[in-house]
């Protein structure tokens, strides 16, 4: 980086310089194929006539000419290697005098953020640009792809993976620049290029030289690159008899591993771990522990500046309650991890579910660096055939209060602050993206892309604030009252999918496999009790929902007071998450008067409404929107209505063969033909068409 604090004079007008997606589309066709993501003013956007001053030194500095090209509103816009160390390497600070911006910053990269940041504003909010300064929430705001190497993406609905290990062609190379300009433009800065469940052949000699050839088009925009590995990657790589964290030869072939790895990428990121978790090796098959394991593969990197990002995400085949295991793995080692080890975790104790209570290992580790690992890519979402705007869904949790030292104890704040000693802070999201041109399949699904980085970056934005900016940069020529009824739709996505899928806390109802449709009657014989959804539901004569309070499991016993007490007692314990911690009668009290039966029938039928409602708003905005645009989604949200029944009636008439309570609204399918199907959902072909597949 530059300590230039030299201001120079480079250009008046930047007609030279072109962004790389406005120098493919005609400016006067609208031509929407979604490729633009958030940058859909560029099509019809003619140069601005700012004046650009800055040091033109760097790559980075360079990327900023071509990202201002269109700015209209300032004359022009000073930027400056400078400003005081509380900005760290990522913050800048901007300020307006007349009609020139000024922009300080520590780094290129942070003039790059402010540059993104000017360009936002004056599409957000056509009228100015205000002043500001901006200090990122986390210093990895991270992607993880679940990308394999021959070109599947695990639990991925946008097409195949945008990384050919094979061969990197130019075309590749136009495309990861787009990539790694929309990660930037949001503020990501950390991509895990590979699956979690990893191959231990992304460490092959003959790969890391690709591997450094992606890090090389990402730098510019200040994206590191890390990769997942297994654990036992020094047994397939190299035919060592184990892969004992603590065995001499391990330790070595790890440090040397990490010293080929930084010869090629000098600024390589480091590891991410997923270790002893759903058949993946780990220290633990040493009768090691995951701080023996993390801390050895922390030791390789530690030299190099490297981290390693271990996930939390493990549930051994115990007799243990599923929920409760990450937390009973994991807090008998707090503050045994190395400085340079981040302790990944998922949102909820299980497993992404539409909506789970927060994971409660949050509140347990005091002397650990945490990161939350958020899931853009919509799993248990409707894949990419549902509108599920997830910050929704995010924020819940990032503002859950853990009480781990008291109230305000966020997990924002637990996880935003960094523990003494720690390299970093980081949040993670599990990618939505693939090779699709649109690159998320459903337009609607970029906005979670969107908003992931930008909640990275200050996490204190709302779900509101973020579809706003999503909306306005994205369509930009919809008028207020248009804006508002897309921005309702998407505010409303998240609870209308808990509504018709698993609401009051009802959770991981799945088809076995592919995670799309419902399917609490599956009984698939020899499978872990715990991958099945009667685990969950525990329906029966008596009532619904899994017992984790005093008197069942005791997860709640995991949470930190008053929650532990709240969530304990079925007639304290918030409506969303009664069906998580307590099996409850069929003709329970709501706190609304309802019985158990009517409020679960009330939701289902509300969610399964909103569908509907969708699909109406979407037709208000019709003339607004680019014809190709709206048709793909109108025939997603369609997807997504008949899901939507095929949800209400297959839970509502099973549940209802153990309530045996009539059902107050109208179902149209018969329980005995719903069993006998299995939704046909295949990643690829399906959900990045929008089709649902057939039932077969
Ligand atoms: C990458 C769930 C998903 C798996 C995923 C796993 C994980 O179990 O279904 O596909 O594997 O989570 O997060 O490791």
């Amino acid at each position: 980086m530059h300590n230039l604090i030299e201001k120079v004079k480079i250009g008046v007008g930047l007609v030279t310089s072109v962004s790389m997606f406005a120098c493919c589309a005609d400016p006067v066709v609208s031509n929407y194929d979604g490729s633009m993501l958030w940058f859909q003013n560029e099509l019809n956007s003619s140069k601005g006539s700012a004046v650009v001053l800055l040091e033109d030194s760097t790559p980075t500095l360079g990327l900023i000419r071509e990202e201002l090209a269109y700015l209209n509103l300032a004359d022009t816009v000073e930027f400056s290697l400078d400003g005081d160390s509380i900005l760290g390497n990522d913050g800048y600070e901007l300020s307006v005098s007349g009609k020139t911006v000024s922009v300080h910053g520590r780094t290129d990269v942070a003039l790059l953020y402010a540059a993104f940041d000017i360009m936002r504003q004056q599409n957000v909010d056509a009228n100015a640009i205000s002043p500001s300064r901006q200090i990122p929430s986390y210093d990895l705001r991270m992607l993880n792809h679940w990308d394999n190497m021959d070109g599947t993406v695990e639990r991925g609905y946008a097409g195949k993976s945008l990384w050919h290990w094979d061969e990197i062609t130019d075309e590749d190379v136009v495309r990861y620049k787009a990539y790694a300009r929309a990660n930037a433009s949001v503020g990501i800065n950390a991509v895990v290029l590979n699956n979690v469940n990893a191959s231990p052949e992304i460490l092959s000699g003959n790969n890391l030289p690709k591997v450094a050839m992606i890090a090389d088009i990402l730098r510019p925009y200040g994206i590191k690159v890390f990769l997942s590995v297994n654990f036992s990657s020094p047994m397939n790589l190299s035919g060592l008899l184990n892969a004992d964290p603590l065995n001499p030869h391990v330790r070595h072939w790890w440090q040397d591993k990490a010293q080929e790895i930084y010869a090629h990428i000098p600024d390589f990121g480091g590891f991410l771990v997923k270790a002893n978790s759903e058949g993946l090796p780990g220290p633990l098959d040493y009768g090691r522990s995951h701080s023996e394991g993390a801390n050895m593969l922390a030791e390789a990197l530690n030299l190099y500046g490297g981290v390693v990002v271990w996930r939390a995400f493990v549930y051994s085949p115990s007799d243990a309650d599923r929920a409760k295991q990450a937390y009973l793995e994991f807090k008998p080692l707090d503050g045994e991890f190395a400085d340079n080890v981040i302790i990944q975790i998922k949102n909820g104790p299980i497993d992404f579910q539409p909506r789970e209570p927060f994971s409660p290992l949050f509140g347990a580790l005091h002397n650990t660096q945490m990161a939350v690992e958020l899931q853009i890519t919509q799993e248990y979402t409707g894949a990419s055939n549902h509108v599920c705007f997830l910050p929704s869904m995010w924020c819940e949790t990032m503002n859950a209060d853990t009480y781990r030292d008291g109230a305000g104890s966020t997990i924002t704040k637990l996880t935003s602050q960094k523990i003494a000693g720690a390299k970093y802070t980081a949040i993670a999201g599990v990618s939505n993206i693939g090779d699709e041109p649109n690159w998320c399949a459903h337009p609607l699904a970029q906005a979670n892309w969107y908003a992931f980085g930008r909640l990275a970056w200050n996490a204190d934005m709302t779900p509101d604030s973020l579809a706003t900016e999503w909306i306005r940069l994205t369509l930009p020529s919809l008028p207020l009252h248009a804006e508002n009824t897309f921005r309702d739709m998407l505010l409303e996505s998240h609870e209308a999918v808990v509504d018709y899928m698993m609401p009051l806390g009802l959770h991981h109802i799945f088809a076995w496999g592919h995670h799309y449709g419902p399917e609490p009657w599956c009984d698939v014989p020899g499978a872990r009790p715990d991958w099945m959804p009667k685990y969950y539901h525990r329906a029966d004569e008596k009532g619904l929902g899994s017992d984790r309070s005093k008197t069942g499991s005791n997860a709640t016993g995991q949470y930190n007071e008053p929650l532990c007490s709240l969530y304990n007692d079925i007639n304290q314990c918030p409506d969303k998450y009664l069906l998580w911690f307590h099996h409850v009668d069929w003709n329970f009290r709501m706190k609304n008067g309802q019985t158990l039966w009517n409020e679960l029938c009330r939701h289902y039928d509300k969610g399964l409404t909103m569908t509907d409602h969708f699909l109406a708003s979407w037709k208000r905005i019709e003339p607004y929107v680019d014809k190709a645009m709206w048709e793909d989604v109108n025939n997603r949200l369609t997807i997504q209505r008949d899901d939507a029944r095929w949800w209400h009636d297959g839970c509502l008439l099973y549940f209802q063969q153990y309530s045996k309570m009539p059902i107050p609204q109208k179902t149209i399918y018969k329980l005995d033909d719903m069993m006998k199907y299995h939704i046909n959902i295949t990643n690829y072909e399906c959900a990045s068409k929008g089709y649902r597949g057939e039932k077969m």
